[in-house]
């Protein structure tokens, strides 16, 4: 990244300092507005602006294209949005243009070096555009010669399986249920997508222990919960109108809890943005209870919690578990116990950074609790062994019968607006041959049966040139994926990448012999007389009708592209009438009914206000469709992380001005870092054995098997971590996340676990 001649695959060096300033405590409230309509205005101006935020997530308007938060089933407000909510929509319905002539006055190169946040600000793409081989920079293409140069590379291939076809989270189930259809007929199941990168571990370890790899909660069960875990999530900043959920129940009394080595705004005091004016105070406290774990310290914080459990339930001679519940409708009870009695209270306390005297009083409030949730987010999916760390919280919920009932459950809280919806409509790299025997049956072709490649899978894939075809339906595949020069030579090394995107970002810099970008339609645009659906965190399905004029009359929606390419790509044939479905989404949404549980009656229930909930066993009835119908606990150790002197363990996080790639801008108001992103977080003592001074610029290496990784200036911030953990901001610190280092059996990069050491920054 150092050469100015070649593209940039990482972000670029800062060209502004980041400052550290005055941390903001209380999440929302007047700063959130002022924020709110400030990103707003600038980006689409007043009108605009007040159109937008009335519509956001009502019954008859679109889904706010942030966040997966459900919506109130019954009362909702005039404004059911927040602050980053608002920026995404801002993002999206900006008045900046993206032309023909700006590709035309900047090489690929020149656009590199700017900022990711510069990339993303310049507006939305207007008409599809080719980089072809040995050009330097993007030209116009019409939508026919697009198609024609995308069927003629995957027709050319020597097997379908040599073409990668990743989803990002904000596709419709519309487009999805095309997209994975088009994608198996043309004979492959490499359908790689971001929740590879994100819930997949929640998916796995939930799969196993419960039977359903979703969450078992309702937003009503907020109302009535006792307590609530908020594990390894940051909701005042990426799910911020969670924060209303438990504002409500805080003011019920019910206990709140935090387990994270951040005390995260929001999580302290919160102040609901449709109050702001009336509560003019601190807000109402959040979380009466933060335990301080030490990264990746969950499963041992977890296994703690449970040891007090069974002992004090001996003790009482069977008074604190939920003894009918782990008898009728549970596995693997004793093993449970067995390891937990076997594990040392040394073991915990040093694998949580916990005493014992925090983790009983975690113990005493979930005995004492008769109605618990447990939420949680990337900070336990996102280790080695992020399956396991699901599965411990499932056993935690398990002890106590707290599946299947009101104010109770499992509630991991996803990311993109419908990544849960894009996995429920087929795209997933590893289908089950229930979903193909339907698919074959409904459609007439015999979908291809081996599993397709997941993210990981597909970097390396590309690397070794055993895939030459990227195709990418939104996202940003360059910068969200670990090792970014890794996976820039990957992506580099194919004959053709092609991007269906609404805004520029680096992965369209970094391309393959031939690229495309295919601009699209996003969720706040009028699609023709059409709409789409969405899923969201708790399984409803609802409709999302954008109402803005399209960005440009050259743009597309993401389903009509799927049935352009599907038809070019495979002619006569395919026995599918693409451009029918393409034209009438009910079309459609009569096939996914076919296809997919769940759906009946799909058209008519879509149309009703505030839509319909999947059916969930787990939640509904406590039933659980493992093969044997238990709810199954499982044994797993204290992860062992053995750092040596001066490593530490680093966790890649948001700050609260990005919406993944998407940099909007450079303060973290609520960590108290103003104006720049190149900053690490960690303790005030391990800044000081690293040899180094608060505010001193600084050089990161990653450590695995015997690699190293260097991403250079950083500006060193001390802060309340615990000890030996520090914290830098994603996608700057991807390049430190080694392709091979991710979680057992789900597959995600461990980007909350990477080895680091640091040293003062030296110039190359
Ligand atoms: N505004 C905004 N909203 C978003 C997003 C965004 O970028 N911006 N992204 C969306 C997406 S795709 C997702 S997946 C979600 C992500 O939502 P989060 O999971 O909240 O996002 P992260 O910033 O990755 O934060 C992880 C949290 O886990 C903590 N943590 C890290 N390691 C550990 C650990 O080992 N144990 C525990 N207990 N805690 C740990 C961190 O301190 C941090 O508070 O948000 C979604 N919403
Ligand atoms: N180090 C580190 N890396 C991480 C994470 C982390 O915590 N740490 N988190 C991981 C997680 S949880 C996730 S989900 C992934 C996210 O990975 P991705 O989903 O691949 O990345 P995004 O940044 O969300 O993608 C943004 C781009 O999507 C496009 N886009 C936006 N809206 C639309 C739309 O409606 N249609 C289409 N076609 N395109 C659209 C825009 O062009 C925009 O530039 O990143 C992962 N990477
Ligand atoms: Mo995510």
């Amino acid at each position: 990244m150092t050469n100015p001649d070649s593209v940039y695959a990482e972000p670029p060096p800062e060209t502004t300092e980041p400052r550290l300033g005055r941390r903001e405590e209380v999440a929302s409230g007047i700063p959130a507005i002022v924020q709110t309509l400030k990103f707003g205005m600038e980006a689409m101006g007043a009108g605009r602006t007040a159109k937008l935020l009335t519509t956001i997530n009502q019954k008859q308007g679109f889904d706010c294209p942030s966040c997966a938060w459900p919506d109130p089933d019954d009362h909702r407000s005039v404004a059911e949005f927040c602050e980053n909510g608002a920026k995404a929509v801002a993002d999206e319905a900006t008045t900046k243009r993206i032309t023909a002539k700006f590709f035309a006055d900047h090489s690929l190169v020149a656009l590199s070096q700017k900022s990711d946040m510069w990339l993303g600000k310049q507006g939305r793409l207007t008409e599809p555009m080719v980089k072809r081989a040995g050009s330097d920079r993007y030209e116009p293409v019409s939508w026919d010669d697009a198609f024609a140069l995308i069927a003629s590379h995957l027709n050319a291939l020597a097997s379908p399986n040599e073409a990668i076809f990743y989803t990002s989270g904000r596709t419709s189930n519309e487009a999805a249920f095309l997209y994975q259809l088009f994608v198996r007929q043309f004979g492959t199941n490499n359908l790689p997508d971001c929740s590879n990168m994100c819930h997949e571990s929640s998916g796995v370890g939930l799969g196993e222990a419960i039977g359903i790899g979703k969450g078992t909660v309702k937003l009503s069960d907020f109302d009535k919960a006792n307590a609530i875990f908020v594990i390894g999530q940051n909701p005042g900043t990426n799910h911020p109108r969670m924060l209303s959920a438990l504002q409500a129940a805080a003011r019920r009394g019910a206990t709140i809890i935090s387990v994270n080595p951040l005390q995260e705004t929001g999580m302290t005091r919160f102040t609901h943005p449709q109050e702001v004016w009336n509560l003019l105070g601190a807000g109402t406290q959040i979380a009466t209870h933060h335990f301080p774990v030490t990264i990746n310290g969950d499963v041992a914080f977890l296994k703690g919690v449970m040891k007090e459990l069974i002992e004090a339930d001996e003790r009482t001679g069977g008074a604190v578990l939920n003894h009918d519940f782990i008898k009728e409708k549970t596995e693997g009870f004793d093993a449970l116990a067995d390891d937990l009695r076997q594990t040392m209270w040394e073991e915990i306390e040093a694998g949580s950074g916990l005493t014992r005297a925090q983790i009983q009083e975690a113990a005493l409030i979930t005995a004492g609790a008769k109605r618990i949730i447990f939420c949680w987010a990337m900070g336990l999916t996102q280790h080695k062994n992020g399956v396991a760390n699901i599965a411990s919280v499932a056993n935690l919920a398990l002890l106590g019968g707290h599946i299947g009932r009101p104010g109770a459950g499992l509630c991991p809280v996803r990311g993109h607006s419908n990544v849960q919806g894009d996995r429920t409509m087929g795209i997933y790299e590893k289908p089950s041959a229930k979903f193909l025997d339907a698919l074959q049956s409904v459609f007439g072709f015999d979908p291809p049966r081996e599993p397709g490649y997941d993210t990981v899978e597909a970097i390396e894939a590309m690397h070794t040139g055993a895939a030459t075809v990227f195709f990418g339906m939104g996202g940003n595949f360059l910068s969200a994926t670990p090792d970014t020069s890794y996976t820039a030579e990957a992506l580099s090394r194919c004959d053709l990448t092609v991007h269906v995107s609404t805004k520029l970002n680096r992965a369209h810099l970094v391309t393959g012999k031939t690229a495309l970008i295919l601009p699209c339609l996003g969720r706040t645009e009028l699609d023709r007389d059409q709409f789409v659906s969405v899923e969201d965190s708790m399984g409803v399905v609802h409709a999302s009708r954008g109402g803005l004029p399209p960005a440009s009359a050259h743009l597309l929606s993401e389903t009509q592209i799927v049935a352009r390419m599907a038809q070019a790509t495979l002619g006569a044939k395919s026995p599918t009438d693409w451009s029918g479905y393409a034209a009438n989404y009910d079309t459609l949404r009569d096939c996914v009914e076919r296809v997919v549980p769940g759906f009946d009656d799909y058209n008519k229930r879509v149309r009703e206000p505030g839509g319909f909930y999947l059916p969930n066993k787990p939640r509904d009835a406590a039933q659980f469709d493992t093969p044997d119908g238990k709810a199954h606990f499982t044994v797993h150790p204290i992860p062992r992380h053995d750092l040596l002197p001066g490593q530490l363990l680093l966790m890649t996080i948001r700050s609260h001005d990005q919406f993944n790639t998407t940099v909007y801008g450079l303060d973290d108001r609520y960590r108290g870092v103003y104006g720049g992103r190149r900053v690490v977080f960690a303790h005030p003592d391990d800044i000081r054995e690293a040899g180094l001074a608060p505010e001193q610029w600084a050089d990161i290496t990653s450590h695995f098997d015997s690699e190293t990784r260097t991403a250079s200036r950083f500006k060193v911030v001390p802060y309340a971590l615990p000890r030996r953990c520090a914290a830098a901001y994603f996608p700057e610190a991807n390049v430190l996340v080694p392709a091979k280092h991710t979680a057992d059996r789900s597959n995600t990069p461990a980007y909350k676990s990477v080895v680091i050491t640091l040293a003062p920054h030296r110039e190359p």
